[in-house]
């Protein structure tokens, strides 16, 4: 898969997109990352990539030229279609469905924007969808393409190790419900102990335990979620067990 990104600062992507996971895929030539920079094809001594928003107001507004000039030279690079993809709180909340659809595409452009946004003609009339990662304002897009190119990138075949595909693949098994917790070495510590299942050797005693933990922290953090996950009769009968050892119990 190919990934461009518009943004007036393309060193923190290739920074962000350096190390772990991505940085193995793009080593083994799964994924290639491309940084695009509108002040480069910005006119003039200044070379102007923003200005004065129209109506009045604070801030500035990133101009259509430069970014226009800068997204011709993305798509004359290569002729694999491309979704052109914006990241601002305006968008559609991201989703792991969505980002298995994104992970299959051969190529998609990222857009940035920095100041108070990208003059909106750009926007309605190149870009093919707004995505969010949340409820929040950032300073730029570039935080935002970075998280996409980080989940995009381990879905690529052959980006993760054995041990990696394994926890991807009982995840996404799972998806929907919330992790259990992890213990390792030592077994007792000042913080506390282990649950003394996990060191039984009985694995459908774990297996058991750890769905339960699953289906209790989901329940516990996010009800809304268990609307959705089509739970089996034992799965309703490990949480109605869960919730009944918990009484009396304070909720962390
Ligand atoms: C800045 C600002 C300052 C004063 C008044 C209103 C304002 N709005 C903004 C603003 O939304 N700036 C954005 C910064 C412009 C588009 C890129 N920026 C951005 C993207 N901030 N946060 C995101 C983002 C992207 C994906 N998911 C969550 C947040």
């Amino acid at each position: 898969m190919r990934v461009d990104v518009i943004t007036l600062f393309p060193e923190f992507i290739a920074q962000s997109a350096g190390l772990g996971v991505v940085g193995r895929a793009q080593e083994k030539s799964l994924f290639s990352l491309h940084g695009w920079n509108p002040r480069d094809y910005a006119e003039g001594n200044y070379r102007r990539v923003d200005d004065r928003p129209f109506g009045g107001g604070p801030g500035m507004v990133m101009l259509i030229e430069p970014l226009q000039a800068c997204l011709d030279a993305v798509r004359m690079a290569d002729p694999a279609p491309a979704p052109v993809i914006y990241l601002s709180p305006q968008g559609r909340p991201l989703t792991q469905s969505r980002v298995r659809e994104l992970a299959a595409l051969p190529r998609m452009i990222l857009l940035c924007g920095r100041y108070e946004g990208i003059d909106e003609r750009f926007l309605a009339s190149q870009v093919d969808e707004e995505i969010s990662l949340g409820d929040y304002v950032l300073s730029g897009g570039e935080l935002g393409a970075a998280v996409i190119i980080d989940a995009v990138a381990r879905l690529q075949e052959g980006a993760l190790n054995d041990a990696e595909s394994a926890a991807q693949d009982s995840f996404e098994g799972d998806l929907g419900l919330l992790d259990c917790p992890h213990y390792s070495q030592p077994a007792q510590h000042a913080l506390g102990e282990v649950p003394d299942v996990l060191r039984s050797g009985n694995h459908a005693a774990i297996a058991r335990w750890r769905r339960q933990q699953s289906l209790l922290r989901t329940w516990q953090r996010r009800p809304e979620l268990l609307d959705e996950a089509r739970l089996s009769k034992a799965d309703r009968q490990l949480l109605e067990q869960a919730r009944q050892g918990l009484q009396g119990t304070p909720t962390p």
